[in-house]
């Protein structure tokens, strides 16, 4: 066991680190290292890191000008970064250096990495994807940028009060952010509203014109992605807002000064925050606002770059490749049409070229609550040439559907982009992308085949499956050291940059040493979270108990009301027969709800008043606990994982687009406990069905029921005892003393039996005795610790598929045909 997995750096200066983070601390506070704050001291060595990373950086982007490689632009409303300063050491492979010179000042990283507030501008698996695609497009040294929105408040940090969730803002620049760049001199303007007037020019071309609009300021900040070991550094540029200047004090046209005030109002809103859905569309006008927003200052930016080396706008799309993460972005198709006809001359034609090579869509999910459709009134009165654009896109897009399908009224219907007075921002992406992707095989199948079969069928060659990734950097490498460094020492540290050989491991699943070694690492990571949770939750729990973890966002899809109803009889099994043979069990919940979502906060009360009875039931003896951890986000979810038996991915099938989660617990060698869905699937296929429990309807079962109408939960309910008195148990008081009705609504949406409104449409009844038999399963399958041990580390072993590295270099190779950058030694 020598090797360790921190590789020895050749370019990292200790000394020079040490002397910059003591002369950070002087210039920055004028203090002294004893004196200075503990955030201070983070401050001062995330400066000194930055100064590392910024002249990797200044050569990174010198290189680009020089060999000029095709680029992606990511656009993404979100990206979930997590905590910069521990990701970026591991990057530099500075990791070892920098512990030491720490060390001779006295100061412990983990504590200092600890200062750090998470980048939390996402909302999870979205988000989350989208930072690991930045870590692995810098890894494997394709020239990329990542563009979005500097939010002043992300994601909200969660409390809970009472077992209620309650949002806090989340102002994480309150310390000022060490990592970012303000880019002033590469600021745009974005117009909103007013009108479209047409001027016919000296050569008889009629030009389209914007006036009586209002404009923001667009202002980029950039930060530093590190690539892994390679000296390569690409850019997020976020954006802020600004007005665009001082309104005159001196007018006294009452018109022009309410519209000066409502400019700079603009401005202050538009960037304030994230808004915290996940796979649910709000329609928000202020929402559209923010795309546009960050869409236009993009598309401006990436076009005037290009111009800035090229000469041809036609030939665009051979430089640059635009990505659509979601339809969020997707008014960036009509922006780069509107940029290329009103300011660069092309005709409609050359422009829908240039346009329809430049960009390709992402889709997330098949959740119709998700899908954007933006109403024609709000759309058109906010960006009315952009809008003229899209009617003009639908005209033709109809006409050719007309030409395919002569006669056919229903194809319009379901197809147009522009019906029934809204704009499907998704059918948008399609007819203009050049790419279609899914992102687990599973969900691609269904958007083929049913939520998108129609577009499909007209244009089957846009369609393609790109399952998604993450990346080993951090959630292994840096989320689990003492794993990580056991891997290493048994298989090399090719893992770091290629996942797959990871798969060495397998020829010690058997061996009852390694068996040993891998189940103590185990545990000391559950110590560490029960360390965690006893500081955080003021519950005590035993890390011999099995680890058993659902995070994730909450949403009914995921049915961490299946986990709950699933504990409750467990309980009532235990309460019952209090001798029974029962393995003891940690049920682990992390989660926020989004703020509007009724059932997942009620969802969240009902996890913590379980938790309450069950934790403090002293005639169980303490066999089940039930946590739920505070705010979960990517920080403490790096902790998590490392410290899981059991992956709960239990959504109903054909609901989870892909789920990446699941991977970052199968590479920290938990076993999920899953149905057929998503990237489950492919996992299932990796490590074998032997390795994982699999239990529940699948997505064809699922999909069958719905196109015929549903099924009836009041048969179970009827029939199932136990099922109804878990269920009986939420309306009469038992984990709501005093307010019995306060579940209710948990209870209505699974039966329902008073309206006519579907009931139980995620299926929890229905798949509920499958999953307690998979639990059963569980139970058995970890009394046999070496059978255990085994199984997890093939789960290790067997993880290589779902690197993030594996992912990109899918769409470099099959969407963005970008070219691969080699920086020169120096
Ligand atoms: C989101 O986090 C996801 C899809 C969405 O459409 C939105 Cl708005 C947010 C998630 C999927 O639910 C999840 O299955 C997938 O793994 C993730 O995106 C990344 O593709």
């Amino acid at each position: 066991m020598a090797k360790k997995t921190v590789p020895v750096s050749v370019t990292f200066d200790k000394d020079l680190f040490k002397r910059s983070v003591l002369y950070n601390i002087k210039t920055l506070y004028r203090k002294t290292l004893e004196e200075a704050t503990p955030q201070q001291v983070f401050q001062a060595v995330a400066y000194a890191i930055k100064d590392a990373v910024v002249d990797n950086w200044m050569r990174t982007q010198e290189e680009y000008e020089k060999q000029d490689p095709k680029t992606v632009y990511y656009l993404s409303m979100e990206f979930l970064m997590g905590r910069a300063l521990g990701n970026n050491i591991i990057n530099l492979q500075a990791q070892k250096e920098v512990k030491e010179a720490l060390d001779e000042l006295g100061l412990d990283l983990n504590v200092i990495e600890d200062q750090e507030p998470d980048a939390a501008l996402g909302n999870g698996g979205l988000g989350r994807l989208a930072a690991c695609f930045l870590d692995s497009l810098a890894t494997l040294g394709y020239a990329a940028y990542g563009c979005g929105i500097r939010y002043r408040y992300g994601m909200f940090k969660q409390e809970i009060r009472d077992g209620y969730q309650v949002e806090v803002p989340d102002n994480w620049l309150v310390d000022g952010n060490p990592f970012e760049l303000r880019r002033p001199e590469y600021a745009k303007i974005v117009k909103f509203g007013g009108y479209v007037n047409v001027h016919i020019d000296e050569n008889g071309r009629s030009n389209f014109v914007q006036e009586g609009y209002q404009s923001v300021k667009a202002i980029p900040y950039d930060l530093p992605i590190v690539g892994y070991g390679n000296g390569i550094v690409n850019t997020l540029r976020i954006w802020d807002a600004e007005a665009v200047e001082c309104f005159q004090l001196d007018s006294f046209d009452k018109g022009d000064y309410q519209k000066a005030v409502e400019q700079e109002n603009l401005a202050r809103n538009i960037v304030e925050v994230l808004y915290p859905n996940d796979n649910h569309y709000a329609g928000k006008e202020l929402r559209l606002k923010q795309q546009y927003f960050f869409i236009s200052a993009s598309v401006q930016e990436a076009v005037s770059k290009y111009m800035r080396k090229h000469d041809d706008i036609r030939k665009f799309y051979e430089k640059v490749t635009f990505q659509l993460n979601d339809t969020h972005p997707t008014v960036a198709v009509a922006e780069l049409m509107r940029i290329l006809m009103d300011e660069y001359y092309l005709t409609w034609d050359e422009a829908w070229e240039v346009t329809t090579k430049t960009c390709a869509y992402t889709n997330h999910t098949i959740m119709s609550e998700a899908l954007e459709k933006w109403p024609i009134e709000l759309f058109s009165r906010l960006l009315p040439r952009v809008y003229q654009i899209i009617e003009e896109i639908n005209r033709r897009f109809i006409l050719k559907i007309q030409e395919m399908y002569p006669g056919n009224q229903e194809k319009i219907r379901k197809m147009a982009i522009i019906y029934d007075g809204q704009v499907k921002m998704a059918h948008l992406a399609i007819a203009a992308g050049y790419s279609v992707n899914g992102v687990a095989r599973l969900h691609t199948e269904i958007l083929k085949h049913q939520e998108l079969k129609d577009f499909y069928e007209m244009m089957p060659e846009k369609f393609n499956n790109k399952t998604n990734g993450i990346t080993q950097r951090r959630f292994l490498l840096h989320a689990n050291p003492l794993l990580a460094d056991w891997v290493t020492a048994h298989v090399g540290n090719d893992w770091i940059t290629d996942l797959p050989k990871i798969n060495k491991l397998k020829v010690f699943a058997d061996d009852e040493k390694s068996q040993q070694e891998f189940m103590n690492i185990k545990y000391q990571n559950k110590v560490r979270l029960a360390k965690y949770i006893l500081e955080h939750n003021g519950i005590e729990v035993d890390p011999r108990s099995i680890f058993d973890v659902q995070v994730k966002r909450l949403h009914e899809y995921k049915r961490q009301l299946l986990n709950i109803l699933h504990v409750m009889y467990l309980y009532n099994q235990l309460k019952d027969n209090p001798d029974m043979d029962f393995y003891p069990r940690t049920f682990i919940f992390g989660a926020k709800a989004a703020a509007g979502y009724y059932n997942a906060k009620m969802t969240i009360k009902l996890i913590n008043s379980v938790a309450d009875v069950v934790n403090n039931d002293p005639a169980i003896n303490g066999k089940i606990k039930v946590v739920f951890i505070e705010n979960y986000r990517v920080s403490n979810a790096e902790i998590i994982f490392a410290a899981a038996d059991v992956s709960e991915q239990i959504s109903t099938a054909s609901k989870e687009a892909s789920g990446t989660g699941n991977m970052k617990f199968m590479l920290n060698g938990a076993l999920t406990l899953g149905t057929m869905d998503g990237a489950n699937v492919e996992i299932v296929e990796e490590v074998g069905k032997e390795n994982a429990f699999i239990f529940g309807l699948s997505s064809d079962e699922v999909i069958n029921y719905e196109n015929n109408g549903g099924y009836d939960p009041t048969e179970i309910f009827n029939n199932d005892p136990d099922i109804r008195r878990v269920l009986m148990q939420l309306i009469n008081g038992t984990y709501a003393p005093g307010d019995p009705d306060r579940f209710r609504t948990l209870y209505n949406s699974l039966l329902n039996t008073l309206s006519t409104a579907k009931a139980d449409t995620y299926f929890i009844l229905k798949d509920f005795r499958s999953y307690a038999e998979a639990q059963k399963k569980v139970e058995a399958a970890y009394r046999d610790e070496k059978g255990w041990a085994r199984s997890a580390i093939l789960n290790v072993a067997c993880s290589g598929k779902f690197t993030s590295d594996r992912t990109i270099q899918e769409y470099v190779d099959d969407i963005w045909h970008l070219d691969k950058v080699v920086l020169p030694k120096k």
